[in-house]
This record gives C-alpha cells, structure tokens and sequence, in this order.
C-alpha cells in the first residue's frame, strides 16, 4: 500500500510537470471578446444583453463579458463595451487580457491515509490555480461539504470523529464556478494514539523524483518535540552467487543520522539512478529518546515528452 502510494505521489508529479509545460502555451484571452473569436465588435455587446436578458446565456466566457472587473455581469458591462467601440475608453475597466490558467496540480494531506487520528485535524495543502482569480478550494468527506477556502495554494482542514475509510475530495474552481480540477480519495482515519509521549511520524512525503533530486520531508506529533531525524535509503541489489544462483539483497545506499533537519534533499547523481526502487527508513527520536520508525517507498523515473 506504502509502495503504491509513493508510485501514485511520483505519478502525480509527473503528471503535474509537464501540465505545467502545456499551459505556458495557451494564449491570453481578450476582455469584452464575449464570442471568442478574437475580436470585440458588436457582436459581444449584443451577446451580453442577450445574456442579461435570458436569451443566450453565457457559459465559459463569463470572465469576458465582465469588461468592467466588478465580478458581475450587468447592463454596464454591455454599455461599457459600446462605448470602446465607439472609441470614448480605449481600454476596459479590467483590463486588456486575463488568463484562462486552471490547474488542480496535487492535494497533500498533513497525515497519509492510514495514519490520520480520529480527533486531530488533518490539513489538506492544495497545490493549482484556476484564473480568474479568485479561485475556491472546497474539501469534500462522503459528498458533504466540510471547508472552503479562497485563493491559490489554500489549506482546508477537517476533524474526523470516528475511525473508518472516507472519501475525500477536494476541488479546485475559478470565480465563476469552472473547475480547475476534482482530487478524490480514499481516506483511511485510525485509533487515535494511545501513547502520547512517543513520537507519531504522520507523513513522509518524497518529492523531486524526476529530477534524480529526491526530497523527503518526514511529519512527526507527540513525544517531547526537538526531533532529531535518521535517513537510511536503501536499493535492490541483485548478483550471482558462486553457484551462479541469482541472489537479490538489499544494501544502503545513503545515510543521514540524528540531525535536525525533518527534510533531506539528495543531490548525489552516483547514488539515485532512473527506473530504479528505493526504500526509505526514516527514523524520528525525541529529546527524551523515544523513537518512531517507518518505511516507504519511492521510484526515480525522467520526465515523458510532452
Ligand atoms: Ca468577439
Ligand atoms: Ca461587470
């Protein structure tokens, strides 16, 4: 499951870079432009009357029909674009252009699922933008609304009562309601822990995987705070015996031990190779000695093509 998670976060990533590529491409579009064909003329004036007046309502071109930037569409906004075709303003209230840039990139809980507490909120970081700004986050558990939050790389947080499997979503919308993106999962709340005075490791979250530069970022709660944090990453190794027999082992490949640092970045190229598995042992002791120790798993794979 810990493996599956790491290859699902590695994924996301991946598929989150070259997202990013793609919408460097996509051209600004133009205010009072209520048709989308690259021109303002009568045509958009007439569209936002026939919008104000139910005929043709707008879906999607909201943003361009609001020329006068109140975040709503009214009979000013119709009049506004006449008077630019009449040339009495030569620029509109909101601007020349504004930007159609949606993007749910990632949603990352403060607890991995399985290691959520009943009774301790857990905090959903979400990463995106959806223009126009101001985009909305809304967090979901079982289809009921439970946290918003406005503006780009938002936090929603949720208390969970009892302990069972969710679903949690989170989604991602522009000022006028479009999506940017949905995240869905299944969300696993635990016991909460019986033993405070130990150290609880809450998350390890491994990012930078496509860049051979793998981050790791370890959470930890309870026991008496100042951690300290060991490292220890490990790979497959695999040779043949003396009796040509083909033996698979595992050895370590790279060590960091009781330093104060919860994140660790990997830049050596000699050790962390493409297509390759590795292990991660991270180990948190607190200032009375107590320690937490978890295991997990990640893959270093290059960025596809576009
Ligand atoms: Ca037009
Ligand atoms: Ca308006």
């Amino acid at each position: 499951m810990k493996k599956l998670l790491a290859i699902l976060l590695t994924m996301l990533m991946l598929l989150s870079t070259v997202a990013i590529t793609a919408n460097a491409a996509i051209p600004p579009q133009l205010y009072g432009d209520v048709d989308y064909d690259q021109d303002v003329n009568i045509m958009d004036a007439t569209a936002v009357q026939q919008h104000l007046a139910n005929i043709n309502i707008l879906r999607g071109t909201e943003e361009a029909a609001d020329v006068d930037g109140d975040c709503k569409i009214t009979i000013i906004d119709a009049t506004t674009i006449q008077l630019y075709l009449a040339n009495v303003i030569t620029e509109f209230p909101a601007g020349k252009y504004y930007f159609l840039d949606k993007r749910l990139e990632d949603v990352v809980p403060s607890f991995l699922s399985g290691k959520a507490l009943v009774g301790v909120p857990v905090d959903f970081e979400v990463y995106g933008y959806a223009s126009p700004d101001p985009s909305k986050a809304r967090l979901y558990v079982n289809n009921e609304l439970v946290d918003t939050a406005i503006g780009e790389d938002s936090t929603l947080t949720y208390t969970f009562p009892q302990v069972g499997v969710y679903e949690v979503s989170v989604s991602l919308t522009d000022k006028w309601g479009y999506y940017a993106g949905v995240w869905t999962t299944e969300y696993e709340v635990v016991e909460p822990v019986a033993d405070t005075t130990k150290p609880y490791i809450s998350n390890i979250a491994i990012t930078g995987t496509h860049y051979l530069e793998p981050t790791i970022t370890v959470s930890a709660i309870y026991g008496s705070s100042d951690y300290t944090y060991s490292y220890y990453i490990t790979e497959e190794y695999k040779y043949y015996n003396e009796n040509n027999e083909l033996i698979t082992t595992s050895r370590i490949v790279y060590s960091k031990e009781n330093i104060k640092e919860n994140s660790i970045t990997i830049e050596d190229y000699d050790i962390i190779e493409y297509f390759a598995f590795y292990d991660v042992k991270v180990v948190v002791t607190d200032s009375n000695g107590n320690t937490a120790e978890e295991t997990t798993s990640f893959r270093c794979e290059p960025i596809p093509p576009a």
